[in-house]
Formats: structure tokens, C-alpha cells, sequence
């Protein structure tokens, strides 16, 4: 793993409809995040926090997709942010944040990795368009964005589309997916484990070929881990909790197989709300997380 990591978090809530996750960056940091980096001998830069709008009406719905103009200007600095840590030859840590983010992550990483491989591990497959998302909320959204499918306000960020290739990503821990997103998955031919393969193969054998998929003609491999992925008992400060998900201990598992391998180019933890959380067991499941993620043994 590249030694040199910058951080950036990004407050932002306007991608879905419950406040709070805004404060999913201070929850991170509040619980040691680069203290447990900085153990581990990275080089840790924390850009702080990204500025986001406070948007006018945030229920605005015309194109079903709620505060587009926030959502796409927030994501357009991000992107630049992360286009910027890149060229620096530094490791892009993003703190969110509702998962909307993932579109500017996405455009700023893969602006130099023109074949990123993606790892999406989420209860969701956040695949919609505004055509096909039931709520309108763009955190829904933002797999489908990197894929070059949505609105051309998100999907032209950094002036290039698409950002990612189909045959380059794997989605880990789906369990609630829209009609138009299960179309979408079939039709491109994503890679999806969800909780019934994970139940039935053992993370063991889905990481591995997980990772077997991402280093196919790949440059370099993103993590995108929502939160929500886990069970909402081991994460209970998310958004939009599903019953039956990976657990705390499969979570440690897949981030040290993940270390092990050490293909990784860059990582975002997204969906924290410490309003939502039982003291701050979130963003400290986040960090345990990131510990094993980045290399840390017990022995
Ligand atoms: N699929 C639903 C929608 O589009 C719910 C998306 C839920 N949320 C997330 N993303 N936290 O993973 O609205
Ligand atoms: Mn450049
Ligand atoms: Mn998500
Ligand atoms: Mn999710």
C-alpha cells in the first residue's frame, strides 16, 4: 500500500433525505483515524472538510434527482481534490458523507486509471437513474454515474464519461435492490456477491475472487464501503439500515484480505450518522475497519 495517505472528508447530506450523516466526517476523526494510521507508519495529510451548500429547498424534485446543483457542484471540487492527491502520488482516503460522493471520488481517481477496478461493498447497489430511483436521492445513484448512466451533470464531471467499465467492478453484500437496478446489473453484467453467496461461499472464497475480478486488466482498485453493508446490528448509525448483513467480524476478514492482497489506489467509508448511532459504534466500526484495511495485525 502506498505509504502516503491524504484525507478528505466530505460532509455532505443532500444525496439522500436524513440529516445527520453530515457529521460522519468528525465522527471518523473523533474516533482516531489518523492517530491509527500514523501507527501503522503512514504519511497521514488531513485536507479537512469539503464546503457544502446549504441548498434552498431540499425536497426540490423536478428531474427526481434531489439538489442536483449541490450534489453536482460539491462532487466537481471533489473530484478536482482527488484528481490533485493523485498527481501528488498520494493513497485518496475519502470520509463521507452519504454516498453521493462516490461520484466525484470515482472521477477524480479515474481521471489517471483509465481501467479502475471498484469494489462496492453495500447492502445497496446504488445503480438508479432518475428515471428508475423510487426516492430521488443521489446517493442511489452513484454507481450508475461512474458507470455513465444519469443525469450529464454528474455523469460529464471532469468532462469525461464513463468513468468505469462494467466489467471492472464487484458489488459485495447486496440485499435490497430497485426493479430498474436489478435490470441494469443484468444488462451490463456486473459482478455481484450478495449476502446469499456470502452466506453460502464464506467471505474467504468472495474476497478472493472479488479480487480476482478488480485485477483483470485493471490499473488500479477503488473501495467504496458504505456502512450499511454491515449488519445494522454491528453498524446501527446509517441511513437506510437492512436487516441481514455482513458482520462485523466478515467485515475485518474481507479488509485483511483486501491488505494482504495490496492492490489498492484509493478508499471511501461512507452513510455514517452519529445521529443515528448508538454512542459513536459507527465511525469506530469505520475505523477498526480502516485499521485492517491498512495492514494492522494483532501479532
Ligand atoms: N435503492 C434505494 C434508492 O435508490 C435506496 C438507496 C439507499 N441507500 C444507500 N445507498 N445508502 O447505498 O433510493
Ligand atoms: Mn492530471
Ligand atoms: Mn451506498
Ligand atoms: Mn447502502
Amino acid at each position: 500500500m502506498n505509504k502516503k495517505v491524504s484525507l478528505i472528508g466530505v460532509p455532505m447530506d443532500l444525496g439522500q433525505g436524513r440529516r445527520g450523516v453530515d457529521m460522519g466526517p468528525s465522527a471518523i476523526r473523533y474516533a482516531h483515524v489518523i492517530e491509527r494510521l500514523e501507527k501503522l507508519d503512514y504519511d497521514v495529510i488531513d485536507l479537512g472538510d469539503l464546503g457544502i451548500p446549504n441548498p434552498q429547498d431540499r425536497a426540490r424534485n423536478g428531474e427526481n434527482l434531489k439538489c442536483l446543483d449541490e450534489v453536482a457542484q460539491v462532487n466537481t471540487e471533489l473530484a478536482e481534490r482527488v484528481h490533485t492527491i493523485v498527481e501528488e502520488g498520494r493513497f485518496p482516503l475519502v470520509l463521507g458523507g452519504d454516498h453521493s460522493i462516490a461520484i466525484g471520488t470515482l472521477a477524480g481517481v479515474a481521471k489517471h486509471k483509465k481501467n479502475l477496478g471498484v469494489i462496492w461493498y453495500d447492502a445497496h447497489a446504488d445503480i438508479n437513474t432518475g428515471e428508475t430511483s423510487p426516492s430521488g436521492n443521489i446517493h442511489g445513484m452513484s454507481l450508475a454515474v461512474g458507470l455513465g448512466y444519469g443525469h450529464e451533470r454528474l455523469t460529464q464531471i471532469l468532462g469525461y464519461s464513463p468513468k468505469i467499465k462494467p466489467e471492472h467492478v464487484v458489488i459485495i453484500g447486496a440485499r435490497d435492490l430497485d426493479e430498474g437496478e436489478k435490470q441494469l446489473i443484468k444488462k451490463l453484467g456486473i459482478k455481484v456477491f450478495t449476502m446469499h453467496e456470502i452466506d453460502r461461499l464464506g467471505m474467504t472464497y468472495v474476497m478472493e475472487e472479488a479480487i480476482k475480478h478488480v485485477s483483470n486488466g485493471t490499473d488500479g482498485v477503488h473501495l467504496s464501503l458504505d456502512l450499511d453493508g454491515l449488519d445494522p446490528h454491528d453498524a446501527p448509525g446509517v441511513g437506510t439500515p437492512v436487516r441481514g448483513g455482513i458482520s462485523y467480524r466478515e467485515s475485518h476478514l474481507a479488509m485483511e484480505i483486501l491488505a494482504e492482497a495490496d492492490i489498492l489506489t484509493s478508499a471511501e467509508f461512507v452513510e455514517v450518522n452519529p445521529i443515528l448511532d448508538h454512542g459513536n459504534t459507527t465511525a469506530n466500526v469505520a475505523v477498526a475497519l480502516l485499521g485492517s484495511l491498512f495492514g494492522e495485525k494483532l501479532l
